[in-house]
């Protein structure tokens, strides 16, 4: 069994800056996370941006210097959000890709979101998989659903596999509209993983808010690998505010290490990812 991959999230579309000023929103503050998580074991930026209203922004001159700034400063693997914010349209999302990034997201079915919905239509999942094939990008598959499984065995089945071959999946559990967020819904996709899809697949987790914890925890017995950011989690523990992405990556590189399964470097992620530039 391998080391643990950890991937963070450290701004998303859905937390308020106003609410939470610990967020990192500007170009800066992005940096400056990646930097520090990078130093406590993070391998993958997962990565969505705010405008200068602290507002979800699919930009694509602020992508692009967000890829080259996060390039410039730190070895990690840069992974643009395709999902954006449940307002974002499929052109603009699709448009992601245009950055060049590492890899990107790619969530494998409709979903609803707390009191939203997140559309995934089937073609649109089609387009950004071929699209993600014909540029080299490593697409990092999101489950917030069970059926999701099933819509991914389809479309590995009907387009092939992606870039470089191996599938990467990651469970997104406790979203309200998806599945939940505790330690068995974690063995359900873990034995749907070895069931459903190719041998050899990786899959990461990340409990939403409270479920950070349970989802953590199972993920790593079941061999997982761990997300963590506060993208998803702004709490570190009753009444504690998360004081910076770090102190996630810390606590998911502590839980690691217990499990006798250390964090992995940004090299060691991109040879398992089997990644364009891994050596
Ligand atoms: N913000 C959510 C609506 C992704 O990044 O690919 C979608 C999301 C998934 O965060
Ligand atoms: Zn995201």
């Amino acid at each position: 069994m391998t080391g643990t991959l950890i991937t963070v999230a450290p701004t998303g579309a859905e937390v308020d800056k106003a609410e939470v000023p610990a967020l990192p929103v500007t170009l800066d503050e992005l940096v400056d996370a990646a930097k520090r998580c990078e130093q406590a074991g993070a391998s993958i930026i997962h990565v969505h941006l705010r405008d200068d209203e602290a507002k979800p922004t699919l930009d694509p001159v602020r992508l692009r210097d967000a890829v080259a700034a996060l390039r410039d400063t730190t070895d990690l693997i840069v992974q643009l959000s395709t999902g954006g914010s449940v307002r974002d349209g499929e052109a603009a999302r699709l448009a992601v890709l245009d950055a060049e990034p590492d890899m990107a997201s790619c969530t494998m079915g409709t979903v609803n979101f707390g009191d939203d919905v997140f559309m995934n239509r089937w073609e649109f999942i089609v387009g950004l998989h071929e699209r993600m094939q014909d540029k080299a990008v490593v697409p990092e598959y999101e489950l917030f659903d069970l059926g999701h499984l099933a819509a991914l065995e389809r479309l590995l089945d009907k387009e092939g596999l992606p870039f470089g071959g191996h599938v990467h999946v990651d469970f997104v559990l406790g979203v309200p509209g998806g599945a939940a967020g505790d330690a068995s819904t974690v063995t359900a996709f873990a034995e749907g993983v070895r069931r459903y899809l190719p041998e050899g697949t990786t899959f990461s987790a990340t409990g939403i808010g409270r479920a950070t914890l349970p989802v953590m925890f199972a993920s790593l017995a079941h061999g997982g690998h761990l997300r963590v950011g506060m993208e998803d989690t702004v709490s570190f523990a009753r009444r504690q505010p998360v004081t910076g992405n770090d102190q996630l990556v810390e606590r998911a590189a502590a839980a690691a290490a217990l499990a006798q399964r250390p964090a992995i470097t940004t090299a060691e992620a991109r040879k398992l990812l089997r990644m364009r530039d891994a050596d």
